[in-house]
């Protein structure tokens, strides 16, 4: 692991020995389970490495809630509506608790939308797929959430202060998230075969998006090693992806669901289950802006900022009367 090289970096991940001064210092304080906090010192390859991953966490909860969003109206009772609406309310929040810890690490919020509206920054791929029925509702949150969580419940213990503190309060509002989905895939399973089909098609269609969630197989993942040394990231990707596997078959075989896989199987000697990677192709297309719905999204996100113009120009306009009021007179 150590002679990886490392993109956020540029070089291969150092050992202790090797660091000396505030590096080293720092790393301790990391080996030590201790926490960074904003005005400490900090290597700029982690402050890089954070700002991206805070900030395309942030991007993710915002654009994660259009998929959702697309079925507000169209929910089948006034009560699935109520709890979809606090559902996309509660992404929203955790958009604005992310670029908060984002922003204490000195860029800015207007600098972070720049990067999504440009399509620089990347947001997780799975909110690239279309949600084409109400069955997709109960399947984000049933997988979507759950690998949210499955990923999130470790960086509650992440090197970075607000990072790791804003994540125990969104992974208590995605575990309610997760039951919501799973409570909508039970009822469709046992509602009418025509229900059960939709649900069924939810999970084929949702499945491989969903182990594409904890990002490419370790031997092509490029920040896992320093991230991991830098404890930003406490578990690799496939680590994470098996462990949800291993959680959501015996959901699927509560529901009667069958997992799109056919070497799905119960491996022993690991004590998990073998499963067929997805299509790592298809995956890069997605991250690199060509998913089936990467522009749809990415558009609507632009647009949501354009028409916000004249609310921030007005608040803009409003703070700089109250400090011109509120600037002493001289003399
Ligand atoms: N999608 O070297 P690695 C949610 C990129 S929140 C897009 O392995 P890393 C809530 C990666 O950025 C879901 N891009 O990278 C919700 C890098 O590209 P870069 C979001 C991906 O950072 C639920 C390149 O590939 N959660 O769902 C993806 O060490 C329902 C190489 O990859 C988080 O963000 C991907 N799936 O590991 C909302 C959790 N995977 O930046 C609404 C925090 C990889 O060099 C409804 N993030 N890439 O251009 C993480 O744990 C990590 O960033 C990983 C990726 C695990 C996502």
């Amino acid at each position: 692991m150590y002679a990886q090289i490392v993109e956020s970096t540029g070089k291969a991940v150092k050992t202790l020995n090797e660091m000396e001064g505030e590096e080293r210092v720092f790393q301790e304080r990391i080996n030590a389970g201790g926490k960074i906090e904003p005005k400490d010192w900090m290597p700029d390859g982690y402050r890089k490495t954070m700002v991206r991953q805070i900030s395309q966490h942030a991007h993710s909860e915002i654009v994660g809630q259009l998929p959702e969003g697309n079925w507000i109206t169209r929910a089948p009772t006034l009560e699935r509506k109520a709890i979809l609406l606090a559902k996309v309310q509660d992404e929203a929040g955790h958009g604005l608790y992310l670029y908060c810890a984002a922003e204490t690490l000195g860029i800015s919020r207007d600098q972070m939308f720049d990067q999504l509206h440009s399509g620089k920054a990347k947001y997780s791929s799975i909110f690239n797929y279309p949600t084409l029925t109400w069955a997709d509702i109960g399947a984000v949150g049933w997988l979507v959430d759950q690998a949210a969580i499955m990923n999130q419940v470790p960086l509650q213990r992440s090197s970075y202060g607000p990072y790791a503190r804003a994540m125990v309060r969104i992974c208590k509002e995605e575990s309610f998230h997760q039951r919501q989905g799973f409570d909508i895939m039970m009822k469709m399973c046992e509602g009418t075969a025509a229900q059960k089909r939709m649900a069924q098609d939810a999970l084929n269609r949702f499945w491989a998006p969903s182990l594409m969630m904890f990002g490419p197989p370790d031997a092509d993942s490029v920040h896992s090693a320093q991230s991991m040394a830098w404890k930003i990231k406490m578990n690799s990707n496939d680590e994470l992806r098996q462990k949800f596997v291993d959680a959501v078959v015996p959901q699927a075989e509560f529901l009667g669901l069958t997992i799109p896989d056919e070497n799905l199987a119960w491996n022993d000697k690991k004590g998990g289950y073998d499963f067929t990677d997805p299509d790592w192709q298809e995956f890069m297309a997605v991250i690199h802006g060509n998913g089936p719905c990467n522009r749809e999204r990415l558009a609507a996100r632009v647009k949501a900022w354009d028409d916000g113009a004249w609310v921030r120009d007005g608040l803009n306009t409003h703070a700089a009367k109250k400090r011109k009021a509120a600037k002493p007179v001289a003399g």
